[in-house]
């Protein structure tokens, strides 16, 4: 069986691109992972999501756990399998959705108890029951179990999770275990306050993990905040290891995590705002729900090559969504996803050619603030 491996094939600047091996593909890096939280990206066939260039899915291990349930996925054969899906899944612990979903949270130094968003049923995650959770479902990634504080925190608070998340981060790596072709994430926790980013960083590269994630950000401290802290600290993890940024972004929060050096990423925006009328395009944001898109043949975005793009006017999309019709949403996600994995591309071939400054240059240039 072929192991799980990162080559770096060109850097430019602090930013690199790569390819990770794993024994259901290739991951091309940078790399933007589509959401797929309840074993679906939503609106879209598994088939499609990969005609937009995604080389591998998200999953969560907090809304699979609930329902269908983790042991009824394993016996169905593994997520892969459930949601006709055969390339890479990355699945998130389950600390981070507890904490903005369920109800009557319990941390302790054992773990999480909560009672289930969906029903209220009670449950409780922890370091060894996510890594297991996580290997029923077959995933390719694991992401260790940590705990995001909520913002504001004081220093002391931040310090008391981060340090809790080292704890469940070596507890994570004991319950992994060894299991060739698969792969552990620590992640990092500390955050804006440097001293505790060091900490952190220390305390999982001597655990060593097969991948680094920076955890804790795109929280709502902003987006110069976020850079702040990305500033140095991609730098305090290994070179030969894959870095990934949790949760962000939006296009121009991509393009400036790239150029300080991450790796990995993933949000629900292209897929979410899709669904809400929101499209992200080489120009700026449009709201299809405008009135002033009602008469405009043009095309969303004149250079995607994207269903949405090559078959339909910004007047279709338009009427479908005032109408209410489901293709509206299948279009519009069609569409963010294409253009994000469009971004990741034209990233990843800025830094093969050394030219990812003026890359992000253009980028910024073209497009416009507010709505076009
Ligand atoms: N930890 C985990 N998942 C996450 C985050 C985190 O800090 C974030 C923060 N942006 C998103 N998803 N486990
Ligand atoms: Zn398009």
């Amino acid at each position: 069986m072929s192991r799980f491996s990162f080559t770096l094939n060109a850097t430019d600047g602090r930013a690199r691109a790569g390819v990770i091996d794993t024994p259901r593909g290739q991951i091309r890096t940078p790399a933007f992972m589509p959401v797929g939280t309840a074993a679906t990206v939503k609106a879209m066939l598994p088939d499609s999501v990969r005609a937009t260039g995604a080389d591998i899915l998200l999953g969560n291990t907090y809304h699979l756990m609930l329902r269908p349930g983790a042991d009824r996925i394993e016996r169905l054969g593994g997520l892969h399998k459930f949601m006709n899906w055969d390339r890479p899944i990355l699945t998130d612990s389950g600390g981070f959705q507890v904490m903005s979903l369920a109800d009557l949270r319990k941390l302790d130094e054992d773990g999480v108890t909560f009672a289930s968003h969906i029903d209220g049923s009670r449950h409780v995650l922890s370091p060894e029951t996510s890594m297991e959770i996580q290997r029923q479902l077959g995933s390719d990634i694991v992401m260790a179990f940590d705990e995001c504080p909520a913002l504001p925190a004081t220093e002391e608070r931040q310090a008391e999770a981060m340090r809790l998340s080292m704890r469940w981060a070596q507890r994570s790596r004991d319950a992994f275990g060894d299991r060739p072709g698969h792969a552990l994430f620590g992640i990092m926790q500390g955050g804006v306050i440097r001293h505790l980013r060091e900490e952190s960083a220390e305390a999982l590269t001597s655990i060593g993990f097969d991948g680094y994630a920076i955890g804790g950000l795109a929280v709502g401290e902003g987006q110069e905040a976020m850079f702040g802290v990305l500033d140095y600290a991609t730098d305090l993890l290994p070179q030969a290891q894959p870095r990934y940024l949790m949760g962000v972004g939006k296009p121009d929060d991509i393009v400036g995590a790239v150029q300080r050096g991450v790796d990995m990423m993933d949000c629900v925006l292209p897929s979410r705002s899709g669904r809400t009328g929101q499209a992200w395009t080489r120009r700026g944001q449009v709201n299809i729900k405008n009135a002033r898109h009602a008469d405009d043949p043009r095309p969303l975005d004149e250079e995607c090559r994207c269903p949405a793009c090559t078959g339909y006017s910004r007047a279709y999309l338009h009427h479908v969504f005032r109408a209410g019709e489901m293709i509206s949403g299948m279009l519009l996600t069609w569409h963010n996803l294409h253009y994000y994995q469009d971004l990741m591309q034209g990233l990843r071939d800025a830094i093969a050619a050394g030219g990812l400054d003026g890359f992000a240059a253009d980028f910024h240039a073209t497009r416009a603030g507010g709505d076009i």
